[in-house]
């Protein structure tokens, strides 16, 4: 048998498992799942191995959005049809914190649509909204009519409105779509649109997962941001501020890719814990390999997208966080409301009660902060940090957070999450948990006093 010959006979018999995990992954209706099938055809995939079929484009996992769902697709011929709406949306960015925001099929970032390089791809689109509206797909190279720019490129579409937008996506990589207007940009008006590529990436990755970046401006007691504001008090990760965000999983001696856009008002720098990574993309597209340089911060401009991929080789729950200082808070007036905590030259004691109060307020179950001295007024500056933790670990549970050390939530603030690399075990149960529905765990909490 030829070399070429046998190369062709492995190839395919990879080909078959990896439809296999495919098949698996429609069945489950659960984009984990398919992060789970790559994961167990590739348990440590280093950047020689054999990619399961060169030509084969189901093999890319689909990327996952935490804390917002895709988009389902029916087919018409060779078209895939989307169905999007805009609409107003309730999203609850924090336990004790929901606003009001605009956004897609219920969901503020809206639904990620996911695609093949080289599809035709429907998008039949109504606007739910009081105002007119369109939608610009950004960074594809459509034709002029598909822009989506009011009165430039096509008619408003008006309140009760519909406008079918169709296009074939020639390229590959990360983009998104969004309304054409600024103030309802700012207003949560944008969703990941991936278009996978026809001849897989190589290294292959294990898990994809994806992040939009955004930022609100919510005057204590409102629930509707003010999208001229430039002051901005909630930043989130997918519709979500910490700890409310839900932890990225990956196995041991997997690969993971994760895309960040930005769509915002500021950059923001994202740092990852422990581990090096490489910028694989930008918002045009797969980057070449002989660009790519250890990194572990990649600043993420606004308008941009920017893809980085790392071997998961140290287990751990490393963070993954916008390293602006202000950017790692959430807003605690809320809580306050005609309040005002009164932090300086408190006893630990009474500063605990204090928070517990707050905690009760909105129903917490328990609440920590990390130690303080016995006098801590005789410090000048006092206080920072000590007052702004607030563990809430079993508000925000969810398979992804189990396991996680108690208190884990008071640490999480901001646009901020894990990114928790497992051994086979540890990431099996999760997966487990996941698909059982099953009831997170709860942590036996107890005050020192
Ligand atoms: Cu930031």
């Amino acid at each position: 048998m030829s070399g070429t010959r046998r190369r062709f006979f492995q190839d395919a018999a990879v080909f078959g498992a990896g439809l296999f995990g495919m098949s698996a992954r429609l069945q489950a209706q659960a984009p984990e799942g398919g992060a789970t099938g790559a994961a167990h055809q590739h348990p440590a995939h280093s950047e020689h191995s054999a990619h399961p079929a060169e030509k084969n484009s189901l093999a890319a996992p689909p990327m996952v959005t935490p804390d917002v769902p895709d988009l389902p697709y029916e087919m018409d011929g060779a078209v895939k049809v989307f169905k999007l709406t805009a609409e107003l949306v309730k999203r609850k960015i924090a336990p004790f914190k929901t606003v009001d925001v605009w956004g897609y099929n219920g969901s503020c970032p809206g639904p990620t649509i996911q695609i093949q390089q080289g599809d035709r791809v429907r998008v039949i689109f109504e606007n739910h909204l009081p105002e007119s509206t369109t939608v610009h797909w950004h960074g594809l190279e459509i034709p002029i009519d598909q822009d989506g720019v009011p009165w430039i490129s096509q008619q408003p579409v008006a309140p009760g409105g519909k406008y079918v937008y169709e296009f074939t996506v020639h390229q590959e990589g990360t983009f998104f779509y969004h309304s054409h207007g600024a103030m309802q940009e700012m207003l949560g008006m944008l969703g990941f649109f991936i278009a996978h590529p026809e001849k897989p990436y190589r290294p292959h990755a294990d898990h994809d997962y994806g992040i939009i970046l955004q930022e609100w401006a919510v005057l204590p007691s409102n629930t509707v941001p003010n999208s001229a504001g430039m002051e901005f008090n909630w930043l989130t990760f997918n519709g979500a501020s910490a700890p409310a965000i839900t932890p990225m999983i990956a196995r041991l001696g997997s690969r993971v890719r994760l895309r960040i856009v930005n769509l915002g008002m500021d950059h923001h720098p994202i740092h990852l814990h422990g581990n090096q990574f490489v910028q694989t993309g930008t918002e045009g597209g797969r980057a070449p390999e002989s660009s790519w340089y250890p990194m572990n911060s990649v600043l993420v401009g606004v308008a941009q997208a920017r893809v980085i991929e790392f071997d998961a080789k140290y287990p751990g729950a490393w963070m993954l966080h916008c390293h602006l200082p202000h950017h790692m808070m959430n807003n605690m007036m809320d809580l306050l409301s005609d309040r005002q905590i009164q932090t300086a030259n408190q006893s630990d004691a009474r500063a605990l009660s204090q928070m517990q109060t707050l905690a009760n307020t909105v129903g917490f179950e328990h609440v920590h902060h990390s130690p303080i001295a016995d006098n801590p007024g005789d410090v000048k500056g006092f206080p920072q940090d000590a007052f702004m933790e607030m563990g809430m670990d079993e508000a925000v549970a969810k398979p992804e957070t189990y396991g996680l050390p108690a208190n884990w939530s008071a640490q999480m603030m901001g646009m901020m999450t894990l990114v928790r690399v497992l051994p086979d075990k540890d990431y099996d149960e999760i997966m487990a948990r996941k698909k059982s529905g099953a009831a997170p765990e709860k942590h036996e909490h107890h005050h020192e006093s």
